[in-house]
């Protein structure tokens, strides 16, 4: 009986996700494919400052300081900082 009860639940979530802001994850990865010119996964200070983004920025991002931001970078600056540099 109790799943007959929790299935409705279930469906419903969804669509109350879609309603809302997306969470930090994916606003970090659609900042990264906009500026990821090349498609190559990774973004240099030069895709950074062409997607016209500041080099301070970027630095702050590059954790591992190796001039590159990878997605998990950009996405712990985002979560730290609350946007993209
Ligand atoms: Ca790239």
């Amino acid at each position: 009986m109790r799943i007959i009860y929790l299935l409705p639940l279930a469906a419903l979530s969804p669509l109350s996700a879609t309603a809302q802001t997306p969470p930090a994850p994916d606003r970090a990865q659609v900042a990264f494919d906009k500026a990821d010119s090349n498609r190559d996964g990774s973004l240099t200070l030069t895709e950074w400052t062409a997607a016209g983004r500041r080099e301070r920025g970027f630095k702050m991002i590059d954790a591992d300081g190796d001039g590159k931001v990878t997605p998990g970078e950009l996405r712990a600056a985002m979560a730290k900082y609350g946007r993209g540099g």
